[in-house]
């Protein structure tokens, strides 16, 4: 899959690091080949994160997601797209991101992380679909 999801996640776009993150991905070479800023129903929410269900942090989680604006984006490169942004993200837990990576870089909270990823390539195109379904 060499197209993957990414989203500027609400604190993101609060703090104003959503062009910090769009700079570093294409700065790295990744094209911007959709995005759009938008406030995320719950259905969208849940949809997104359905593998998360059921889980501590799950309610949480969806109030975060959906309490202002995120920036979905659509960023294409090579066949291990999703894997070059997953290593530019960093650890899901901050303390862990590494210096250099994004939540290394900005982030100290485990929830406000920040950005979001697709983690495998199915993953990619079953988020790609629920955000832009004309892409699909
Ligand atoms: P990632 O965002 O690195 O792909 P996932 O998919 O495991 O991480 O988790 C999705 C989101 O759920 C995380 N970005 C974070 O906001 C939240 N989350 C994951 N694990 C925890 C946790 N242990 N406590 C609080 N929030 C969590």
């Amino acid at each position: 899959m060499k197209r993957t999801l990414v989203i500027c996640k609400p604190d993101a776009v609060e703090r104003g690091l959503s062009g910090e993150i769009i700079s570093r991905l294409e700065r790295k070479g990744l094209k911007l080949v959709a995005a759009e800023l938008r406030s995320l129903t719950r259905e969208t929410a849940e949809a997104h994160y359905a593998e998360h269900k059921g889980k501590a942090f799950y309610e949480d989680l969806l109030a975060f997601i959906t309490r202002s604006p995120v920036f979905a984006l659509v960023v294409e490169g090579p066949e291990d797209t999703w894997q070059i942004v997953r290593s530019m993200m960093g650890a899901t837990n901050p303390a862990n991101a590494v210096p250099g990576s994004i939540r290394g870089d900005l982030a100290t909270d485990t929830g406000e992380n920040l950005v979001h990823g697709s983690d495998s390539a199915e993953a990619a195109e079953r988020e790609i679909s629920i955000f832009f379904p004309d892409l699909a």
